[in-house]
């Protein structure tokens, strides 16, 4: 572990123990859990991918806050913790979103808190881990030529250098945009075995990629080739959804038209697009895109351990 961890961080003895012997560590991001799925998926879903990546003979280190302290390896308990306290399965806990700009806060306050991909990768940095996984990655929402929505995802990955698996960006966002963005800020991105950029549930954006890699080795030597150019940016790796596994596309694009359609005649804007889109999404699939939700996630969490070992050495 490097011996500049800001004071305010907990990682956990499991953790420093797997970094300090260079043995493989994967950090996984906590939004999914505690906004990104519904209870008790997201419970079953925490700790299903932490075995999951146990099985790959790799520590997985599980980012969030508690009470205020980000934790980098959250225990069973905590990660139950967080998981309870999410959406709308009452008590009178809540836990917050909490992206890199919420920590103080989240910590000021004594809140618990999901961390997005930009808070997780910074924390994981900062205690020293090298490879993360998520589901979908933020990015550039449609409108935001007038509303500056753009995810700080985007922001830190230019500054954090870290192997970041995804499975893309939904198509809720714009996938264009957010793929320029990526190029102004100087983030490489690369498909796993394709050369199209996949959209979360579809494994095809219709988007090029300009490289790909064909397995984790081939990851290591891309993250090993930014430390020796001293380049911060994260390396994003794009793991597109089995085409078995992805929902139809013709069926895709036809539920998010109706979808971007009944937010505009119900007047949704803002903060309340993203919540809004997904939950009709889920409602109007009956759940398919749930199930594929979990798939991608499984399947970025498999790759992650993987390039976290190769990584390793
Ligand atoms: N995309 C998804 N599901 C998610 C998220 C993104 O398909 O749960 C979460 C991730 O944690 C991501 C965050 O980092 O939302 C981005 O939120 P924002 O756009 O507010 O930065
Ligand atoms: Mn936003």
């Amino acid at each position: 572990m490097p011996d500049d961890v800001p004071s305010a961080i907990r990682v956990s003895a499991e953790v420093r123990t797997a970094l300090d012997a260079g043995r493989p560590v994967l950090a996984l991001e906590s939004t999914i859990l505690t906004h990104g799925l519904p209870s008790p998926r997201n419970l079953e879903v925490g700790l299903s991918s932490e075995a999951l990546v146990r099985e790959a003979g790799v520590t997985p280190a599980t980012i969030g806050v508690v009470d205020g302290t980000p934790v980098v390896g959250l225990s069973p308990a905590e990660i139950e913790r967080l998981c309870a306290a999410s959406g709308d399965s009452g008590g009178d806990r809540t836990v917050v979103k909490a992206s890199l700009r919420d920590l103080p806060i989240a910590r000021a306050k004594h809140l618990d808190a999901g961390t997005t991909v930009a808070a997780t990768a910074w924390l994981a940095h900062r205690a020293g881990i090298r490879v993360m996984s998520t589901g979908g990655l933020g990015g550039v929402h449609r409108g935001a030529s007038e509303t500056f929505d753009e995810s700080a995802d985007l922001g830190v990955l230019a500054t954090t250098p870290i192997t970041l698996v995804s499975a893309g960006v939904k198509s809720i966002l714009d996938i264009g945009a957010t793929l320029e963005r990526l190029e102004t800020l100087n983030i490489p991105v690369v498909g796993y075995r394709t050369s199209r950029y996949p959209a979360f549930y579809v494994a095809d954006s219709g988007f090029a990629l300009d490289y790909r890699i064909e397995s984790p080795a081939d990851a290591a030597a891309l993250a090993l080739a930014r430390d020796e150019l001293g380049l911060p940016q994260a390396v994003l790796v794009a793991n597109p959804v089995d085409a078995e596994q992805q929902l139809d596309p013709a069926f895709h694009d036809r539920v998010l038209a109706e979808a971007l359609a009944a937010a505009s005649a119900q007047g949704v804007t803002g903060h309340d697009t993203t919540p809004f889109l997904l939950d009709y999404v889920q409602r109007a699939t009956d759940g398919a895109s749930l199930e594929v939700n979990l798939e991608v996630y499984r399947g970025n969490v498999a790759l992650g351990a993987e390039i976290a070992r190769a990584v390793a050495g």
